[in-house]
Order: structure tokens, then C-alpha cells, then sequence
């Protein structure tokens, strides 16, 4: 007996046996599923007239039902009746047919839509996704947690324990000493969350002390832990591009994996600047949502990781190009990975990561057992890796009725000042 066949919940396997895809799979049912086991998370599933049907994360955190209406309002009707094996076509009527292009909220839609009809591609076939891609480049997939403390002497010992655990890279973010509520300080272990709150938590920001304060913590963790683990930083949009210019040098001496997120990069040019004054390699995008965002950063080689990912742009197909585009400049991929991606996107990316030529790393935060039930995978983490599973399609399902037993409940994401009360980047 496999481990598929004792689970209840697991996806049947076997759907390529009576179907293929020799003929067209008529889509007969779109419907968005609403479920909060432990937060909120947003799943389409896309059902057929020969019974394979699919799943798509759509999870947009703390504007989740914005895309609840987008799909069931603009998308599921027009989805009736189109064949689900026409992949990109339904991808380019959805992007192109909108008019209004791009966006948080419409690309979301449009990945739950891909990644779903990837699912059910992958089943009819009896194909993991990522032999569908072209088959896999790496057998493990390299992955990093994030390790937080409320200071610097918690935020070393949250390292040691993530080192304990066989990760082989990890974030590190720390209070600032006067500072309230500093980004990345985490509330509970492994299942950091920052959507905290029906109305926005308040924190409060300071540049000048933040800079002043990062590059201890990264000394403290060189000398405890040694030059072999990969380190990691978020500075979360919060800084000019002069301030990232500066703590990208003064970091220079702990050779970070990488540093993310330094400006708010809808201004890209700015990263020429950054680029001219450190050696510290730079990660950016995981509010990207399509190649547009990226285009510039990309091929004026101005980072070396983009973290555009699954859910955030555009699906499977829409990523995929990303990431062809940014092997032509030696661009590496680091795949958004937070909690607020469902399983469905961390199943999906899975696939993608041990496909992607120009693999650079996997952002992976823990979900909570609630959600790990409600969304049954067989991707597994192993000593600092995960393991992409091997059932066709992504690999991931929902289970409904335990589904229903965790209602919407209204969360959003902090929103930070400067000490002076100036409304700042969170
Ligand atoms: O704050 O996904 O690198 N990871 C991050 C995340 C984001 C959340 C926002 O929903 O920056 O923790
Ligand atoms: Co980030």
C-alpha cells in the first residue's frame, strides 16, 4: 500500500490511465474556497468533465477578498466550457483580456488560474510538474528559514537552533533597541506571521538606528557560528538608496548570502546606485508580479536574486519566463516562501526550484499543522532541503470539509512611522 492510498486526503494518481490529454478536458466548475487554519488563504479549484480537476493559490495577505471577488466575479464564468489543457492561451486571455494589466490583485487571479490548470495537466498526464518543465536539474532544493529575536543575544540563538535543525542557510533579524515592533521579530518559533491584526498594528521606524545596530548582530553571529552558514537579511523597503548603499558596505565584512529588499523597488533605476558602492549581493521582488518589474533590475545585472515567485506573478508560466529571462544575465532565483503562500504555491514552487537551471535558493517558513491538514502535500523537508514530491501535477490538494471548520478571519499587515510620526515604508 503506497502512502497515497492510506491517505484520505491525498490526490488520486491515477487520472492519466482514463485520460491523457488525446482529447479536449472541458471545464465545467471554477470555485474559490475561503479557509483560515491559522491565517487566511484563498484556493481556486478548477473542475472537469472527466472528473481531474486542479488547484491555484490565490492568497494575497491582508487584502485577501479583493481577489476573492476578482475570481468569482470576472474570472470563474469566462473559465466555463474552455478546454484546461490550452495552458497559455487561457493565460494570455486573462492578461491580455483584461485591459487592465498587471497588479497584486489581478496577477494572483491569473496565477490560481495557471498553477490549476498546471495541476490538472500534470494528472491527466501522470506527470510530477516538474517533469513537465524538463525534468528535474537538482533532487533537493536548498531552502532558508527566517530566525528572529527581540535583540541581538534571542536573534543568535534562533540561528543556532535553525543550524540545530540542518538548515544550511537562515535569515536573522533583530530588534533595534528603541524601536517598537522592528519588522522580522516574530511572535512564536518556527510560524512567524505578521498579519496580525483586523486594523493595521502601528510600529515605528529608524533608519539611523537600524543601520547602527545590523551589522552587530551579524559580527555576534559570525563569531558564535563561524563562516559556513549562508546569512540572510530582509531590510524590508525601509531604506534610501544612499542608507542601502551604506549597510550593504557595512555588511561587506560578514559575507552575506544576500541582502533583500533595501528599497522599495518600483523604482529600479535606484539600484544602480546601491550597485555601485557594495559587493554585498542583493535580492529583490517579492512584491514583483510580472517581468516588467524586474526588467531593468535584471538586465542592467543590478541584483543577483529575484524573488519573484509563484502566487505573487502571474503562475508557473509567468515565472517560468522570469527566470529564463534572468539565465541570460546569471540572475539565480530565490522563490518568496513565506507563510502567507499557501501549500499550493510552496508544492508548485517546489517543482519549479528543482527544475530552474539558474536555481539560487527557497525561501521556506514553516506553516502551522492546522494549515499543513487542511492542504495535504507530499513535499517534504529533509536536513536544510526540501524534497518536491513525485504525485502528477503540483502535488498539493485541499481538503475541503476540514476547510470549512476554519471561517475568514480579517487580518492585515503592520503599517510603520518614523519616530516623528511621518507614515514610512512597513
Ligand atoms: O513580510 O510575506 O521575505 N519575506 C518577507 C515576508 C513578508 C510577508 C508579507 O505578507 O518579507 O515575511
Ligand atoms: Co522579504
Amino acid at each position: 500500500m503506497s502512502a497515497a492510498d492510506s491517505d484520505p486526503n491525498a490526490p488520486e494518481t491515477d487520472w492519466s490511465d482514463r485520460i491523457g490529454v488525446s482529447r479536449p478536458l472541458v471545464i465545467t466548475a471554477a470555485r474559490v474556497i475561503v479557509t483560515s487554519p491559522g491565517r487566511n488563504f484563498v484556493t481556486l479549484k478548477i473542475e472537469t468533465d472527466q472528473g481531474v480537476y486542479g488547484i491555484g493559490d490565490a492568497t494575497l495577505n491582508g487584502r485577501e477578498l479583493s481577489v476573492v471577488a476578482y475570481l468569482n466575479e470576472h474570472i470563474c464564468p469566462l473559465l466555463i466550457g474552455r478546454d484546461a489543457r490550452r495552458i497559455e492561451d487561457t493565460w494570455q486571455l486573462l492578461y491580455r483580456g483584461a485591459y487592465w494589466r498587471r497588479g497584486p490583485v489581478t496577477m494572483r487571479a491569473i496565477a490560481a488560474v495557471d498553477v490549476a490548470l498546471w495541476d490538472i495537466k500534470g494528472k491527466a498526464l501522470g506527470a510530477p510538474l516538474h517533469e513537465l518543465l524538463g525534468g528535474k536539474s537538482r533532487d533537493r532544493v536548498m531552502v532558508y528559514g527566517h530566525a528572529n529575536g527581540s535583540d541581538i543575544g534571542e536573534t543568535v540563538d534562533a540561528v543556532g537552533r535553525y543550524i540545530d535543525l540542518g538548515y544550511q542557510a537562515i535569515r536573522a533579524q533583530t530588534g533595534v533597541p528603541g524601536l517598537v515592533n522592528a519588522y522580522g521579530v516574530g511572535r512564536g518559533e518556527l510560524h512567524y506571521e505578521p498579519a496580525d491584526a483586523s486594523l493595521p498594528t502601528e510600529t515605528v521606524w529608524d533608519t539611523r538606528r537600524y543601520l547602527a545596530h545590523v551589522p552587530k548582530l551579524f559580527e555576534r553571529l559570525r563569531d558564535t557560528y563561524g563562516p559556513e552558514p549562508r546569512l540572510l537579511h530582509d531590510g524590508h523597503h525601509r531604506m534610501t538608496p544612499l542608507e542601502a548603499a551604506q549597510l550593504g558596505k557595512s555588511l561587506e565584512p560578514f559575507d552575506l548570502f544576500w541582502l533583500e529588499d533595501v528599497t522599495p523597488a518600483e523604482n529600479q533605476e535606484a539600484f544602480r546606485l546601491i550597485r555601485q558602492h557594495t559587493t554585498t549581493p542583493l535580492a529583490v521582488g517579492e512584491v514583483f508580479n510580472t517581468i516588467w518589474d524586474c526588467k531593468d533590475l535584471i538586465q542592467e545585472q543590478l541584483i543577483d536574486y529575484i524573488r519573484a515567485t509563484i502566487v505573487g506573478a502571474g503562475g508557473l508560466t509567468h515565472l517560468r519566463r522570469i527566470a529564463d529571462f534572468a539565465s541570460v544575465w546569471g540572475v539565480r532565483t530565490g522563490c518568496h516562501g513565506a507563510t502567507d503562500l499557501s501549500p499550493v504555491t510552496m508544492g508548485t514552487a517546489l517543482h519549479f526550484d528543482a527544475w530552474v537551471p539558474n536555481f539560487g535558493i527557497q525561501e521556506y517558513m514553516r506553516h502551522t499543522p492546522e494549515t499543513d491538514e487542511v492542504f495535504p502535500h507530499d513535499y517534504r523537508f529533509e536536513a536544510g532541503f526540501m524534497i518536491p514530491g513525485e504525485r502528477p501535477g503540483h502535488g498539493v490538494d485541499i481538503d475541503e470539509t476540514l476547510a470549512a471548520r476554519f471561517p475568514y478571519v480579517p487580518r492585515q499587515l503592520p503599517v510603520a512611522r518614523l519616530t516623528d510620526g511621518t507614515m514610512w515604508n512597513w
